[in-house]
């Protein structure tokens, strides 16, 4: 009786076990907390969209409004939302964010909270509402609606205290109820400052992390529009991060995760956290041009392919989504250079994807979890994003195998993965089958929903993709090879302190051709040879070509005003800081006093017709730039007249040059005083200084 017992408990353990082992075989791998809510999904495949930056200061040419410009200034009168949403459709883009309150507070609808509006604007008798316009146009285009809306508003009277916050919300009411399905609402970190503020025209400070009760809006925000996801630097974690940057790129290194509460460092924004607790995954914003709302200064600004594709690589191909501004001219429309240049983009974007030479080719694995047909590595390639090969979860470094049958040649690799199973590679490297050996073509740490890996063409038989470091069995849905076509860069063009022009590019082995006299540059053109020396105002354009493949760069523009020789800045302590007048953004220098204001004194050695000047913030992250300034003249060095002040608005996130204009004004001397810097301290960084003559 026992023995039978013992063989049917025999019997039941081994059915038992096979059972588990068979169960083990077919289950998919449990998800590696945290991972992605749909919302989120949703919004990271998106992959692609734009911002758009239009208010009251695109009449003022600055580049944050203080509160106070006239709302009759607001006249766009060729404004056109459906030509926003075409060029944004053919640029392969998914939705667009509008501004519809940026800091200066103007709200481009007519908000019932507030009278600084389209209302009281001359654009269509005040009956134009811009958000409106908008929403129809991405409807018509079948793109996707974002919201950008400032917390920080320099109009508000009540800006600081706690009754803001219900006009806060408010108007986040009238937005998330009244335009439509909202995909994304856009908080912008740039909080408490100076402004107008009702007439007050004061200084105001709150404490970001608990002045907006965050938490009670979002819950709203949730109930308006429950499929929404919240980018919020300010304050609570939102359901997306700034990556640290406006210069358009995320860590190589990119964990979509943050933890839930504390304190988010520099670091975090920029690579994620490998350990943290809550999928908070980063969104790339950058211009195509340097700064976000339009100056006509910049219209020879504007991103080329090269430097659009870079971003596109620094960003999607980093495991982020791309989020492309387009500044709006005062008429209403993009300008025609910025679509060249995003539509440029898009064809160099779609010629470089176009063919995956993976596509349905032989794939084998080191390990396939459980032998499953339904893990099979083969999944990798067949274009469908809800497959995906996986390995046992004892094996966290697996390898697969592409073989191409014949000798195919490729320059990118992208990997994707599962990441409704959680972000789980670390490490991985790819390498080509040349002369009967495995040799390394690139490596790349996180991978997420996508990694592209750029790197000189290949040409080989098969191809090995071999996870070095993983927190759990990898989950890979998609491997894409291609053979993009590759660019020149367009040179860089500096002038130095003693007017000679230098042209330069990273790229290895091109020519350079240049014109001086505003002409387009060709191969006929001057060849450089050297450093060219020059006198007075100069406008300098080049090109990069490469006789190796017969290929020209885009054209680098660059307009010198009058030239630096004569000038020595005043009580000069040492040679160095001459950096700031050598041409060369990448060299700075730094003075710290005592206390602010901070003074910089240039004698031009001779009187100049001034009409402005110039401010280039220290590049580097941790040197304080001047954000509000004031701007002396002299002709004597003794007697000193204030010819502007202002600030520069947006430094701290977006280094890039400061160009005011003032009423022309005779002058030897300028004493450029730093007011205040970004960090609140007395140390003051410059890359570059100079002057705007007529
Ligand atoms: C920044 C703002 O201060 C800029 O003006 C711009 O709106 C950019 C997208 O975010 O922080």
């Amino acid at each position: 009786m026992k023995e039978s017992k013992d063989v049917i408990e025999y019997f039941f353990y081994v059915v038992v076990f096979f059972l588990c082992v068979s169960c083990s075989k077919t289950h998919a791998p449990a998800p590696l907390c945290p991972v992605p809510s749909e919302d989120q999904m949703r919004w990271q495949e998106m992959e692609y969209y734009a911002f758009v930056h239009f208010s009251l200061n695109t009449y003022t040419n600055q580049s944050w409004g203080y509160g106070s410009e006239d709302v009759n200034l607001f006249n766009p009168e060729k404004l056109d939302c459906r030509q926003w949403a075409r060029i944004c459709k053919e640029a392969g883009m998914k939705g667009i964010i509008l501004t519809a309150k940026h800091h200066s507070g103007f709200c481009l609808w007519p908000s019932e909270y507030t009278e600084y509006s389209v209302k009281h604007a001359p654009w269509k008798n005040g009956k134009g509402d811009v958000v409106r316009e908008m929403s129809e146009a991405c409807k018509e285009y079948g793109l996707k609606l974002g919201i950008y809306v400032s917390p920080w508003d320099r109009n508000h009277p009540d800006y600081g205290k706690p009754e803001y916050i219900t006009y806060f919300r408010n108007q986040i009411k009238e937005l998330l109820t009244n335009y439509g399905p909202i995909f994304e609402i856009w908080f912008d970190g740039a909080n408490g400052g100076t402004g107008y503020y009702g007439g007050a025209d004061e200084n105001r400070k709150i404490d970001r992390t608990t002045y907006y009760d965050w938490k009670n809006t979002y819950k709203m925000i949730r109930e308006l529009q429950p499929d929404i996801v919240i980018w919020n630097d300010g304050g609570d974690r939102g359901d997306l991060r700034w990556v640290g940057t406006e210069a358009g790129l995320v860590g190589e290194t990119n964990w979509s995760l943050l933890n839930g509460t504390g304190e988010v460092e520099w670091a975090m924004l920029h690579y994620g956290l490998e350990s943290g607790d809550s999928w908070v995954p980063a969104e790339v914003n950058t211009s195509i041009r340097p700064e976000w709302f339009y100056h006509p200064d910049e219209d020879s600004k504007v991103k080329t392919v090269p430097q659009l594709m870079e971003t596109y690589y620094n960003s999607i191909g980093r495991n982020g989504t791309l989020l492309l501004n387009f500044p709006i001219m005062p008429n209403g429309l993009i300008h025609e250079n910025d679509e060249k240049a995003v539509l440029e983009f898009a064809a160099t974007v779609k010629a470089s994807f176009a063919k995956n030479l993976a596509e349905n080719r032989k794939v084998s694995a080191s390990n396939v979890r459980g032998n499953a047909k339904q893990f099979r590595a083969e999944y990798v390639v067949d274009s469908n994003k809800d497959t995906y090969w996986t390995s046992d979860d004892s094996v966290t470094t697996p390898s697969l195998t592409i073989d191409f049958e014949k000798p195919t040649l490729f320059n990118r690799f992208l990997v994707q993965e599962y990441i409704r199973s959680g972000q789980r590679v670390k490490s991985f490297i790819v390498e080509a089958f040349i002369d009967g050996a495995w040799n390394e073509v690139a490596r790349g740490t996180t991978i997420g929903y996508k990694r592209i890996l750029r790197f000189p063409g290949v040409e080989t038989t098969k191809v090995r993709f071999s996870i070095t470091g993983a927190k759990g069995s990898p989950v890979i849905s998609n491997i894409g090879i291609y053979n993009a076509p590759v660019f020149l860069n367009a040179p860089s063009i500096m002038r130095n302190k003693s007017g000679e022009i230098t042209i330069k590019t990273n790229d290895i082995g091109p020519y350079f051709y240049y014109t001086l006299d505003g002409n387009e540059p060709t191969q006929q053109s001057k060849k450089y040879e050297g450093p060219v020396p020059t006198e007075g105002k100069v406008n300098v354009k080049a090109i990069a070509y490469d006789p190796a493949t017969d290929k020209s760069s885009p054209v680098a523009i660059e307009r010198f005003d009058i030239c630096r020789k004569d000038w020595k800045i005043v009580e000069a302590e040492d040679e160095k800081v001459y950096a700031i007048l050598d041409g060369d953004v990448s060299t700075t220098w730094s003075q710290r006093k005592e206390k602010l204001p901070v003074d910089l004194v240039i004698d031009f050695g001779s009187e100049k017709n001034l009409n402005g000047f110039k401010y280039h913030p220290d590049p580097g992250m941790w040197n304080p730039g001047i954000t509000q300034y004031e701007l002396y003249v002299s002709g004597d060095g003794k007697k000193w007249k204030l010819a502007d002040h202002g600030e520069f608005a947006n430094i701290k996130n977006n280094r890039v040059w400061q160009i005011k204009k003032f009423s022309a004004t005779k002058a030897r001397f300028i004493n450029l005083r730093a007011l205040k810097n970004t960090e609140g301290n007395n140390t003051i960084g410059y890359a570059e200084i100079d002057v705007v003559t007529d």
